[in-house]
């Protein structure tokens, strides 16, 4: 049962750098907090994560969403990763056949691969959306995350589907990581096995409010982490709200999501 031992241990097993990456630096930074920036402007984009850069093992972004986006805009995101240590992480989800997605994932505008270590896909294709975007990124060293499950209201991602995604991912474990879900896979579909160990990143997590007005549904980080067996918590607005200059609260609500998460996993690693 992977989730039972720590980050540091579960990164010496894993074969993929991603993966290894995430896990290390978790440990190290202490912190199993993802913020997603999903802001239009690059000033804000940048804004924010400087600030929460601190607390947070992950970065999730949204590329295509930002207004004023330039190729320097990367080259920045990429020094405040490397200044305040987190792993980059563009929720691209990927849904076309495999030769699209190898082009979507390598060219155009935003050229994904070239800078974010973790991406990821909706498995409605099948195994060929894989096949497109490990030819690109496993030579780079990059991780795909599969989405078996979504975290609105009415997901048609649950059940047999959530079952296949998890098989597509045991066939492919050299690139693909883990899963966007609400829960561990541990033991769905029929050829689930005691060694593996996908990481399980998980959005719509919120302490105040219980979801939005368009179907988001948000569960705390003691129910993610503990009660459900999930690795990373992904916060959005309950981290940045309404009003990205708002320094003060942006980071005291960063350091209080990373302790509510990382308390949740110490409890959790007690057994
Ligand atoms: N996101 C979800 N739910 C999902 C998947 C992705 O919320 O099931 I897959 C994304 C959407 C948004 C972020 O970028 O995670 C959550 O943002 P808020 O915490 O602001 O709701």
């Amino acid at each position: 049962m992977a989730h039972r031992r720590t980050y540091g241990d579960r990164a010496k097993v894993h074969k993929n750098p991603a993966a290894r990456l995430l896990l290390e630096t978790i440990e190290r930074k202490q912190s199993n907090l993802a913020v997603s920036v999903d802001v239009v402007s690059a000033k804000d984009f940048l804004n924010i994560i400087d600030v929460v850069g601190p607390f947070v093992c992950l970065v999730k972004t949204h590329v295509d969403i930002i207004e004023d986006f330039t190729p320097q805009l990367i080259t920045e995101l990429q020094a405040l990763s490397a200044k305040h240590d987190f792993v980059i992480f563009e929720d691209r989800k990927f849904a076309d056949i495999g030769n699209t997605v190898s082009l979507q994932y390598s060219s155009g505008v935003h050229k994904i691969a070239s800078w974010s270590h973790i991406t990821n896909a909706h498995p409605v294709p099948g195994p060929s959306i894989i096949a497109g975007l490990s030819s690109v990124g496993l030579p780079l060293g990059r991780g795909l995350l599969l989405l078996a499950e979504m975290s609105t209201k009415g997901s048609l991602a649950t059940g047999l589907y959530t079952e296949a995604a998890v098989e597509m991912a045991r066939e492919n474990q050299d690139f693909v990581i883990g899963f966007i879900a609400q829960r561990r896979m541990d033991g769905v579909g029929k050829n689930s096995t005691s060694e593996e160990d996908f990481l399980i990143l998980t959005p719509g997590v919120g302490l105040d409010v219980k979801g939005d007005s368009m179907g988001q549904q948000y569960r705390t980080p003691e129910q993610v982490v503990l009660e459900s067996g999930c690795d990373v918590i992904i916060v959005g607005r309950g981290i940045y709200g309404k009003d990205p200059s708002l320094v003060d609260s942006i980071v005291s609500q960063a350091k209080r999501y990373q302790v509510a998460g990382w308390q949740a996993y110490l409890e959790r690693i007690k057994g």
